[in-house]
């Protein structure tokens, strides 16, 4: 469901949005929000959705493991060359916020390595609401929450919620069974954010990652406009 149709708006250009030969670096698009709200199932989504039509690349951020990445790679979304793992070893955050070292290390090697990208997928790990990206690691960020962890979400804000580029409302298969009503939580969201945009989704739905996958065309075209 479109709640906002501000597609096209142009994604801020990081500070160093070319590669060593002149070419413009793929777009960099983060995805954060709460543990398990389902940002792997969605970034798996959206790699089935958009492999045919733009070259991608994936990094997944976990604490211990590379349970993201792993699955991914199970799951054959990309070749296994386009996806890479970071063991954050710490607060999720702080790896896409504070210390964004590790990960722009990845998107640089994948980018090195298998040569020219359109979009790289940064997936953080699960985290709070007041979890954001550092603009010098992404040129947008999509925040995706879930109907399962509380229809007041939306109302309580924090960061992500209030600031991302795009918020997914997820699971709305879900609402009937954990009570949540989604006009509420979609009124809540729209008014806590202004004009950005805000989709709700069920990966199980027939339209599945559809309207997001169309985000993410047209923040590329947008970016690829951009000269
Ligand atoms: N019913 C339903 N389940 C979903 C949907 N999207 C994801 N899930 C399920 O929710 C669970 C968690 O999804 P993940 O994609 O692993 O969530 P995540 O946000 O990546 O989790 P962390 O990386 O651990 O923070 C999985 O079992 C998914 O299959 C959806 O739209 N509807
Ligand atoms: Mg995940």
């Amino acid at each position: 469901m479109h709640l906002d149709h501000s597609h096209d708006a142009p994604p801020a250009l990081g500070a160093d949005a070319h590669l060593p030969d002149g070419r413009r670096r793929a777009l960099r698009l983060g995805l954060g929000g709460p543990v398990g709200s389902g940002k792997t199932a969605t970034v798996a989504a959206l790699c089935r959705t958009l492999r045919a039509e733009l070259s991608l690349a994936v990094v997944t951020n976990d604490i211990y493991t590379r349970e993201d990445a792993e699955f991914l790679l199970k799951e054959g979304v990309l070749p296994p060359e386009r996806i890479t793992a970071v063991e954050t070893g710490a607060c999720p955050h702080t790896a896409i916020r504070d210390d964004i070292s590790a990960n722009l290390e990845a998107v640089e090697e994948l980018e090195a390595a298998t040569g020219p990208l359109d979009v790289i997928l940064v997936e953080s790990g699960g985290d709070n609401l007041t979890a954001t990206f550092s603009r010098g690691l992404v040129d947008a960020q999509i925040f995706v929450i879930d109907v399962a962890g509380g229809d007041d979400i939306p109302r309580k804000g924090g960061p992500g919620v209030t600031t991302a580029d795009l918020l997914i409302v997820n699971k709305t298969d879900l609402a009937p069974y954990v009570g949540s009503d989604l006009d509420r939580m979609a009124r809540d969201a729209a008014q806590a954010r202004g004009e950005l945009p805000v989709l709700l989704q069920s990966l199980r739905g027939p339209e599945g990652v559809g309207p997001v996958a169309e985000w993410v065309r047209a923040r590329h075209r947008a970016w690829r406009a951009r000269g």
